[in-house]
């Protein structure tokens, strides 16, 4: 981030449309529920939103529209999953209160990418 925004506004990395289901609360397994949901990977959080007006970046300011639910990435991890799951390009993201989600796309390019964007937040958190 910019030097002006440096603990203002958290830095946008990446927002798109995903696959997920959450499989974990707690380290208490979950019934699957796939559903499609916007993702936006913001400052050290994942932010999940249900609602496709979410698609709408304006709508991520605070207090526009109410987030499904939010992950903070801090000691947080990721590994490919496909064992998991019955489709493909499925990742697992565990966080350390012991929440696990999966993340899908039919298109490889683009889990390739939040798989790799996601793991260099972790990272980057990691190193403070
Ligand atoms: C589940 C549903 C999920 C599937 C899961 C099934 O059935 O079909 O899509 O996960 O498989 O149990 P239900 O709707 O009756 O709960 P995948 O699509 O990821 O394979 P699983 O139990 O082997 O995880």
């Amino acid at each position: 981030s910019s030097p002006d925004n440096e603990g203002v506004t958290p830095e946008l990395e990446k927002a798109g449309l995903l696959n997920k289901t959450k499989i974990a609360e707690g380290g208490r397994k979950l019934r699957k529920n796939w559903n499609p949901s916007w993702v936006v990977l913001v400052g050290n959080s994942l932010v999940f939103f249900k609602d496709p007006k979410s698609q709408n970046p304006e709508s991520w300011k605070p207090g526009n529209s109410r987030p499904e639910s939010s992950v903070d990435l801090r000691g947080a991890q990721l590994q490919w999953a496909n064992d998991l799951s019955s489709k493909k390009n499925v990742f697992k993201l565990r966080t350390v209160t012991g929440n696990e989600y999966l993340l899908q796309s039919e298109t490889d390019s683009l889990i390739r990418e939040w798989y790799m964007t996601i793991q260099r937040v972790i990272d980057r958190l990691d190193a403070e």
